[in-house]
């Protein structure tokens, strides 16, 4: 409860921040985009990452208004960074997701902004795709149709069936950490990437793997047909400053 507290103080008193994950083109590692990540600046203790905060926002019903203001606050960026292609991942909470407003804000906010929509992709993970399989699917379409594009995050560590997975009006399946961290030297979880990027291809979705931290991953990667890369290898989350040194053409 105290948490809750002080996170809604927080929120009115501008103490989150957004840092970015650099996300590049695994055969070159070109930039292509990031994936805007929270913090809050805590007063007391310091810079708080998602894991000591994101679980209360969710119960509290408090990521709903945190949610929006990162999208708001990410897409004001993207704004300034807009170059060719250049994309922008935010994730989006269980209780964002089932929000009736979701769909309005999403369009509101990309107006205000001015962004292209299709420079936005919405990143949604499979255990918010279980509960009402039908009204998620409604929902997707109707973010679709707004013209943003959409990942399912830490994909392999839910219960999606293939069969489902099908149907979903998904672009992009982001590949979790756990089966890249041994890519490069078990089997089992190569035969595991190899798979997916084969459904993902079939599927028309492109793949991004997460938490790229070596070379040998990399070239695994690569060898496998990944399309993109994310991890500490390429760069780990940073603030707005310092994603500005890593574009092509500086501001
Ligand atoms: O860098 P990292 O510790 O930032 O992120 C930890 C977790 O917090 C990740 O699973 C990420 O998806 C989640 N997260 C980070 N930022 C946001 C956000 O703005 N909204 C939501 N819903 N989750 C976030
Ligand atoms: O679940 P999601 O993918 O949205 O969150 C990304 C999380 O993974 C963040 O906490 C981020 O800091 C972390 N992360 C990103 N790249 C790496 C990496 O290469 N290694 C590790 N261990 N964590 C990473
Ligand atoms: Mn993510
Ligand atoms: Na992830």
């Amino acid at each position: 409860a105290q948490l809750r507290a002080e996170m809604e103080t927080a929120l009115t008193g501008q103490q989150f921040v957004v840092h970015y994950q650099p996300v590049v083109d695994l055969p070159t590692q070109r930039l292509t985009g990031v994936e805007a990540l929270v913090r809050w600046q805590h007063p007391e203790r310091g810079l708080l990452a998602p894991q000591h905060f994101i679980d209360t926002a969710e119960e509290s019903g408090l990521i709903v208004p945190l949610g929006r203001w990162v999208l708001r606050e990410s897409l004001r960026q993207l704004a300034r960074w807009q170059r060719p292609g250049f994309k922008m991942n935010v994730n989006l909470s269980a209780r964002q997701f089932q929000d009736p407003a979701l769909v309005t804000d999403v369009r509101d906010t990309l107006a205000e902004s001015g962004v292209d929509p299709a420079c936005l992709t919405l990143e949604i993970t499979e255990s918010m795709l279980l509960q009402d399989i039908d009204a998620a699917t409604d929902t997707l379409h109707a973010l679709r149709r707004l013209g943003v594009r959409l990942a399912i995050d830490d994909f392999g560590t839910g219960y999606s069936s293939l069969n489902y997975l099908k149907r979903l009006p998904v672009d992009i399946i982001k590949i979790d950490r756990a089966f890249v961290t041994q890519v490069a030297t078990d089997d089992g979880d190569k035969a595991l990437v190899d798979a997916v990027v084969g459904l993902s291809q079939a599927l028309r979705m492109q793949t991004v793997a997460e938490g790229i931290e070596t070379d040998d991953q990399w070239t695994a990667l690569r060898r496998l047909g990944c399309d993109f890369g994310q991890g500490f290898l390429f760069g780990r989350p940073v603030d707005p400053a310092s994603i500005e040194l890593l574009l092509d053409e500086p501001l």
